[in-house]
């Protein structure tokens, strides 16, 4: 597709641009689009990319250049199997999203402090690209690959475009300081390995061969709502077997909302561990376990062996799992009897018994967790606690079961997509990593970030000590930020971070891609306008959620980008140009011709069913579906379990004792606020800073404990200036009404943490359980004397990491509520 000049549109768009480059009226601005082409209605498909998990299809309807409408697939015959792949009402707004009133139009530079919204020029793309191109290239000459950073960002789920051009941009460059985790699941992406040696979880088909679902903190229905997601297919089979149903959660969520054969129980946030050591107790002391299956398929359940072949000195009987549940163990002398527990997490102590029956009855229990469940100040031993659960009662690697500390996954049809950002003959490409969320250290004193301390990984061999120590060396100078709200709304601690990123001496270069003016795109230099997903050509696939449905569209477009929105591949091949590397970065073929030789090399090849070419696979208009259906191969370990052999853990085995976890408890650096047990080498309850035990005096009348669930409302901060949205769902902070002291449902309330203050109204419900909040994540930072009257959960959280991923724990946080 043709791209109009920047005259033709300047003339063309005059009467709508504005300083700041976005619309200033809060009206839609469809009436910007150019019109062209068909007069008739023509139909094309395209999809939506946000970060849920699912891209669902979208039918996309336009006449004379302007979106008409918006439908979602309604191919097959919807039997399952068969079904239709419904977008849920983010995917039907997106009408509304690309003529959303803060629709980004024109490249533009800041010219005054970083934040400030009002001294945005409009520049042309000609000078951003010659003056961002010079300035990488100088960061690059001067400070090397590792002080530029890729922001971590999930808006837009390309194939082709987006973040995977920008990658490849710098990959062209040598790389980037990488980064290992993410936003969602650092936690349990870092343990996991630790536990299993692997990855290893079930997809959500195998519950159709459980007789028990046991969820913590797992809201299926809200957080996977496309109509191939797994929250369809999870309630499918639900519905289909009836199968018993408990979730955990401090939430009443809507997956347990109006179900039949459901239980809840309200667990406090970051107590996970407590009440799963209560259950262990239960089990432990009733000879409700499986015996077998601790002693030949796990380790450290009780004493063990030195392994000197594996290099594993014998682990005495008191630094045992065991030992620590029954209070004769080394990290203290308390039984973690139901009673105990209970004190803690708030599930009655009779509730703990009997959870731990059913789960112990249960022939196939399939045990969930989700990933708020680990976005906490002691996520790691949440995931680790939930994984034991599963070893204690033998529920893993037999058919209907998880992994435990896992959420499931999906075999998206067998067909998974994704273009590589590997430059063919490219430079050799920098190594190192930090955790996904300690990118302000990196600017602040990367030189001076460790292994020890701070979880850096893959330095270069001499760059370490006798015991693997070393240091970064570097500080972060550019950050590219493509689709992302994470410097600034969907990070913890707004305002904190926001003086961080004002400091011109330290980032020098920050560039922000977007498609609408988010509080992170104020903190660019740089702000470039992309096109959006129904302006853009390209292939989308399922994403990594959409159940036993694979899915590949063929997006396609009948629509120019607003304004001079580019798209970010040819963006990224003008910067390559400038930057000296256009060779390697694009080989002289245009984005149309990439994208051609893109679908011939890497989807054409997936099934025989798939046309030969991509034109023959638009011609078609039709998507690929293909149903996978499940197999042994879907459930976590299986092989292990019943066919034996050994994991790639230090032990062999799954593990209940980890030497590698013990090694960092003696070796690694312990922050000041840490106030617990720091990295115990068992999956033992770890009280933290800002949990429900903290005594610190200076959150005394701190109280209330708050989370930030997400919402259906938006996926993050995605869609949350689309006003149809904010009327389908009302952002509030939840209260149970013990706890609503001095306001009542509706009014406008102040939210306090050590970190700042949200001004929000209060939905006071029993929904939430006493003495926690929630203020769903995703609304968008906005301070107004010192008060963000935006409503972001971030304004509030900490910028502490968690003990071994070094992650987010955005969901441990005291606050107090009052009237505002
Ligand atoms: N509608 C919608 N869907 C989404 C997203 C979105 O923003 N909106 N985001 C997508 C992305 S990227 C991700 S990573 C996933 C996120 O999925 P999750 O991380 O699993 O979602 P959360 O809402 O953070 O947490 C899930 C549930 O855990 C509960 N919870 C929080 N802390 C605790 C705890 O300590 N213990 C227990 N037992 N429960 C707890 C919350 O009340 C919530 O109901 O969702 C994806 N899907
Ligand atoms: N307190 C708290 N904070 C959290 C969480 C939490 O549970 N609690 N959850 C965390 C999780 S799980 C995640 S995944 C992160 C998500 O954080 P982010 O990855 O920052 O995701 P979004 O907030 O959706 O921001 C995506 C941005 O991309 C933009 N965008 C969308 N499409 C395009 C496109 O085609 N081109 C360009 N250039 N831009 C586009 C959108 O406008 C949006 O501003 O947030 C994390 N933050
Ligand atoms: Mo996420």
């Amino acid at each position: 597709m043709e791209r109009r000049s920047f005259l033709k549109m300047s003339a063309a768009l005059s009467a709508a641009a504005t300083v700041s480059g976005c619309n200033s009226s809060s009206k839609d601005i469809e009436e910007v689009a150019p019109s062209k082409g068909a007069t008739e209605e023509v139909m094309n498909w395209s999809a939506c990319l946000c970060n849920c998990g699912s891209n669902c299809p979208l039918k996309v309807f336009s006449k004379d250049g302007k979106i008409v409408r918006i439908e979602t697939d309604d191919t097959g015959d919807d039997s399952w199997g068969n079904h239709q792949i419904r977008a849920c009402a983010r995917g039907r707004s997106n009408r509304k999203r690309v003529y959303n009133p803060d629709r980004l139009l024109y490249p533009m530079k800041q010219m005054g402090e970083r934040g400030d919204e009002s001294t945005f020029q409009r520049i042309t793309w000609e000078q951003a690209i010659s003056e961002i191109g010079s300035q990488l290239k100088g960061i690059y000459d001067t400070y090397g690959a590792r002080s530029v950073l890729r922001h971590y960002a999930s808006g837009a789920y390309y194939d082709l475009n987006g973040s995977n051009a920008w990658q490849r941009l710098l990959n062209c460059m040598g790389g980037s300081l990488g980064y290992y985790g993410s936003y969602s699941s650092a936690q349990v992406g870092r343990m996991i390995p630790l536990i299993y040696g692997s990855g290893a979880r079930s997809t959500i088909a195998e519950v159709q061969h459980s007789d028990l679902c046991f969820f913590i903190g797992y809201n299926p229905l809200e957080m996977r709502q496309s109509g191939s997601g797994e929250g369809y297919e999870f309630n499918y089979y639900r519905e289909k077997n009836n199968i018993k149903t408990i979730i955990i959660d401090c939430r009443y969520s809507d997956s347990l909302a109006g179900k039949d054969n459901m239980e809840y129980h309200a667990c406090r946030p970051g107590t996970d561990a407590a009440m799963i050591s209560g259950m262990a107790y239960h089990l432990i002391t009733n000879n409700l376990i499986d015996e077998n299956f601790l002693t030949t398929k796990c380790y450290g359940f009780r004493a063990e062996d030195a392994l000197p072949e594996k290099g594993l000195e014998a682990l005495p009987y008191e630094r045992s799992y065991e030992a620590y549940i029954l209070g004769v163990g080394e990290l203290d002398n308390t039984p973690k009897t139901p009673e105990w527990a209970a004190a803690i997490c708030g599930v009655p102590a009779d509730q703990i018994r009997q959870l731990a029956e059913q789960l112990a009855a249960a022939n196939a229990p399939y045990i969930a967790l989700g990933y708020g469940v680990q976005r906490q100040a002691n996520g790691e031993y949440n995931v680790w606690a939930a994984s034991a659960l599963a070893m204690l009662v033998g529920a893993v690697g037999k058919r209907g079961t998880n992994t435990g500390g896992y959420m499931p996954n999906s075999s998206n049809g067998g067909i998974s997509s994704g273009m590589s950002t590997v430059v063919k003959d490219g430079p050799a490409l920098e190594t190192a990593q930090i955790s996904v969320f300690t990118w302000p250290d990196a600017i602040l004193d990367g030189k001076n970030m460790t292994v020890f301390k701070d979880g850096v990984m893959h330095l270069s061999p001499e760059e370490l000590d006798a015991d693997g120590n070393g240091r970064l060396n570097v500080d972060i100078k550019a950050i590219i930020n493509f689709a992302g709200n994470t410097l600034i709304n969907q990070h913890s601690d707004c305002f904190g971070t926001a003086e961080i990123l004002k400091q011109k001496d330290k980032c020098e270069l920050i560039v922000v891609s977007e498609n609408h003016m988010t509080p992170s795109a104020k903190f660019a230099d740089y702000l470039l306008p992309d096109s959006t997903w129904l302006e853009s050509e390209d292939i989308a696939n399922g994403s990594y959620s959409s159940g036993s449905m694979g899915l590949i569209t063929p997006m396609t477009t009948s629509l120019e980008p607003l304004g001079d929105c580019r798209k970010s591949w040819e963006v990224c091949a003008a910067l390559a140009d400038v930057m000296g590397v256009g060779g390697l970065f694009h080989g002289g073929l245009s984005y149309q011709e990439t994208l051609e030789k893109y679908y011939v090399d890497v989807i054409a090849p997936k099934s025989t069913e798939l046309p030969a070419t991509l034109q023959e696979f638009q011609n078609n208009g039709k998507l690929f579906k293909k149903f996978k259906e499940n197999s042994e191969s879907e459930c976590g370990l299986y092989g292990y379990v019943q066919n034996g052999g050994e994991l790639a853990t230090a032990s062999g085995r799954i593990e209940l004792f980890s030497h590698a976890v013990d090694f960092m408890s003696k070796h690694w650096e312990k922050p000041d606020y840490v106030i617990g047990l720091h990295i115990p080498p068992i999956p033992a309850y770890i009280v933290t800073w800002e949990g429900y035990e903290d005594p610190s005096p200076e959150i005394a009348d701190m109280k209330l404990q708050l989370i930030g669930h997400h919402t259906k409302g938006r996926t993050h901060s995605s869609f949350h200036s689309v006003q149809w949205l904010r009327e389908a769902t009302h952002d509030a902070v939840w209260v149970n009404p013990a706890d609503a002291k001095g306001f009542v449902d509706g009014d406008y309330v102040i939210v306090e943490s050590l970190r700042g203050k949200v001004r929000v109204k209060a939905h006071v419900t029993n929904r939430i359980m006493p003495g926690v909040c929630d203020l769903a994540q995703g609304a968008w930072f906005k301070p107004e004397n010192g008060v963000d009257v935006g409503g972001c959960v971030n304004t509030l959280t900490a910028y502490r990491p968690s003990p071994i991923a070094k992650a987010n724990p955005q969901h441990t946080n005291r606050v107090r509520i009052y009237k505002a």
